[in-house]
């Protein structure tokens, strides 16, 4: 990949930055989340570095324990000498409430372990949006080497879609109160999700919600048929308990059907506080990475991500040229006067600022 370090000035960063120096990685990021000039520059010379991270995306119902599991795999992960970068998305909760993680796992960089790095950010940046500036955090923690990459987002509008574009993993989080698994389906987590974890199965209901959730997911997977007998001696009821066993239905190795390389979304449960279910976890997250290293849909799933960072940045630009630093803002002032009048239409004025900055279009 021809990394164009040359076009971004300051070599001291990119140097202290290969280097792996947290603290490089912390001004990156600050860059980046400023849009500070140059910040494309940096972003594109890193850009060869990228794809060495799992991109996991922890979504679900504010307060269902989304982060408090990522203290738990990030301690997990961290056993394994495997390092973590975190984005956590417009929480709801401070993340870094030393009380919920005790003595499990260092927080921050300073305190010493360089290999754990978490970054909230608010959903709403300046020009451009939450999900580019997002993916290009991540982008930056990938890049600066670590094994896995988590973007926490409390999902309960649009943010869940824009997660799953931007990951390779998605896996839902919802809680046993009744009602979250029909919300699931009303939001499209159904859609997204790779993989499903009941929290808080330290509550009564837990097992009865995950089982409800397997049901719908069986029924959408096409198994609507499961009980019938079939003809020519096929015996479904018990292929659609294999697959529901290969699915997860005692809470654990879910795996991709090795026939038709189809991924059985798992239905896990977990309780987080505690740290049960967590390995099982890891190990699905690993087996999802697996199957999509398998079935080439890893390389799809990047590919399709660089071409919507193109359409992404593209859109940025043209966003900064007429607004931020172009004429739009005054151009729009000027033609106040006539558009409350009426003497001349939105149309008219908005093709007059785009043929501004654009001469030919
Ligand atoms: N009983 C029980 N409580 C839990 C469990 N996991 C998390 N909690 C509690 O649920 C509350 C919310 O946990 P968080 O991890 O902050 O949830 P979150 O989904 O990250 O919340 P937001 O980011 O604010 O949407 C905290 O008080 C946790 O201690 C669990 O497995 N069982
Ligand atoms: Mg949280």
């Amino acid at each position: 990949m021809a990394a164009k370090k040359s076009k971004f000035s300051d070599r001291k960063l990119l140097e202290s930055f290969e280097a792996g120096e947290a603290r490089a990685l912390a001004r990156a990021i600050s860059w980046v989340e400023n849009g500070r000039p140059g910040f494309e520059d940096l972003l594109s010379a890193l850009h060869g570095k990228l794809g060495r991270a799992q991109r996991i995306g922890i979504t679900g119902p504010p307060g269902a324990g989304k982060s408090t599991l990522i203290h738990g795999l990030a301690a997990l992960v961290r056993k394994r000498d495997e390092r973590v970068g975190v984005v956590a998305v417009d929480p709801t909760s401070p993340f870094t409430g030393g009380a919920l993680l005790g003595d499990r796992i260092r927080m921050t960089s300073a305190i010493g372990d360089e290999g754990i790095f978490i970054r909230s950010m608010a959903s709403r940046g300046s020009l451009g949006g939450l999900a580019t500036t997002t993916r290009e955090v991540a982008d930056l923690m990938d890049a600066f080497g670590f094994e896995r990459v988590v973007v926490e987002t409390v999902g309960v509008g649009q943010s869940e879609l824009e997660i799953a574009e931007a990951t390779d993993t998605t896996v839902v989080v919802l809680t046993p109160e009744s009602g979250d698994s029909v919300q699931a389906m009303k939001a499209g987590l159904m859609e997204i999700a790779d993989i499903f974890v009941v929290n808080k199965a330290d509550r009564p209901e837990a097992k009865r919600a995950a089982g409800e959730l397997r049901t719908v997911l069986r029924i959408r997977q096409g198994q609507t048929f499961d009980r019938i007998p079939a003809h020519h001696g096929v015996d479904l009821t018990r292929m659609a308990e294999r697959r529901a066993r290969a699915g997860g239905d005692d809470g654990g190795e879910a795996a991709a059907d090795a026939g038709t390389k189809r991924w059985e979304i798992p239905v896990l449960m977990t309780a987080a506080t505690g740290g049960e279910g967590v390995p099982e976890l890891l190990e699905t997250l690993d087996a999802h990475l697996g199957h999509l290293e398998e079935t080439g849909e890893l390389t799809i799933r990047r590919n399709r991500r660089t071409l919507e960072r193109v359409r992404a940045v593209v859109n940025r630009g043209l966003r900064t040229r007429v607004w931020r630093g172009g004429p739009g803002t005054e151009m729009l002032e000027a033609a106040r006067p006539d558009l409350e009048s009426g003497r001349r239409s939105p149309y008219e004025v908005a093709d007059e600022i785009l043929r501004s900055v654009m001469p030919d279009g």
